[in-house]
């Protein structure tokens, strides 16, 4: 809360190709934020470091994320929108908070354990200080609430463990957030193993619908989806594939389960894939067109870089030098 206005703040890391589980989880709901909120959403481009990138890489899809943030609607007037490693605040109060974070808080973190076992060659301190840079990227902006997909609720709330902290010690220096997440598409299974969270990073791409995959090649990945040997359009645990592509028509369609049932009742597989594809393709075509005009505008881009950085900064000195004064830090004006 800045003053009377509640704040919104999310980020996407530029770590891959952005997927309809980063859309549908966490983008796809940022824009309503914007007309009750002072909304912030930020591509983390230092939380991408924790694991190794290529820079050419990681420069590109820093663009891309942005782009894709206006692409999916996020008007630049009415949301901040901006890049983490321009606004130096970030990485200051991480070093902050770490020092009223406990180590046996960041080792019961899963992403933490998940990464590590994928990037056993880099368990980097970085890695596991992750969710203190999260929370110094949510309490900067004295954030009300995060839009997120359910696999980021356990930063969250350490987040929020960490500004109650605070907050005894040093009496209403955070607000307090609270995690949001969508009521479907809160986590998009990968459609090869639709046990496992679709990832950005997941070297099987056939396993990840990317936001900017053509027409022929979602229906071709969704053709391919692994599902189950019965014949039923059916909602159920234990039948994670079909359950998974319900979620994703529903969100793509705004019909219920129910609804689709009925829709594809004495249907085969092939059919419900094929209608899936074509419902993600078609919802997705406004959002590719929209972005190949921004990308086409590499100094547009810049100019909302800067202008969002300046702007988020404002709030950030605010929160940090306030901080910094409970602190103890000498402040000379
Ligand atoms: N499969 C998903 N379903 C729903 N929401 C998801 N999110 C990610 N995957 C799914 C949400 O997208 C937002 C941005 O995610 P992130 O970039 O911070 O990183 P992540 O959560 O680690 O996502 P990825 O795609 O799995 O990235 P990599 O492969 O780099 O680790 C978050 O709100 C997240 O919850």
């Amino acid at each position: 809360m800045f003053g009377e206005q509640k704040v919104c703040f999310s980020g996407v890391q530029p770590s891959g190709n952005l997927t309809i589980g980063n859309y549908l989880g966490a983008i796809k709901n940022f824009a309503e934020f914007s007309q009750h909120y002072k909304t912030f959403y930020c591509v983390v481009d230092e939380h991408a470091i924790t694991v190794r990138q290529n820079p050419a890489e990681l420069r590109r899809r820093t663009y891309e994320t942005l782009a894709l943030y206006m692409a999916c609607g996020l008007d630049p007037e009415k949301n901040t929108l901006y890049v983490q490693s321009m606004v130096h605040e970030h990485a200051e109060l991480a070093w902050l908070l770490n020092c009223f974070t406990m180590f046996g808080e960041l080792s019961r973190m899963t992403q933490f354990k998940d990464k590590s076992a994928k990037h056993s060659d880099n368990i980097n301190a970085g890695l596991f200080t992750y969710p203190v840079l999260m929370a110094a990227d949510i309490l900067l902006f004295q954030t009300d609430v995060v839009p997120v997909g359910i696999d980021q609720k356990q930063h969250v709330e350490l987040c929020r463990d960490i500004a109650n902290r605070l907050n005894q010690i040093y009496p209403d220096l955070f607000t307090v957030p609270e995690p949001i997440m969508a009521k479907s598409g809160k986590k998009i299974m990968s459609l090869a193993e639709p046990t496992k969270k679709m990832s950005k990073s997941d070297e099987n791409t056939n396993a990840v619908v990317y936001i900017l995959d053509d027409k022929d090649t979602i229906i071709r990945k969704f053709k391919r989806a692994v599902t189950d040997s019965e014949a039923e359009i059916r909602f159920s645990e234990d039948k994670p594939g079909v359950s998974n592509l319900m979620t994703i028509y529903s969100c793509f369609t705004g019909n219920t389960y129910d609804e689709i049932e009925r829709e594809f009742a004495g249907k085969g597989y092939g059919d419900f894939k094929l209608a899936v594809g074509e419902a993600t393709a078609d919802a997705l075509a406004p959002v590719q067109a929209r972005f190949a005009e921004l990308m086409a505008d590499k100094a547009g881009l810049e100019a909302q870089m800067k202008r969002g950085a300046e702007e988020a900064s404002y709030y950030a000195r605010r929160t940090l030098s306030k901080i910094q004064k409970k602190l103890g830090f000498v402040q000379i004006r």
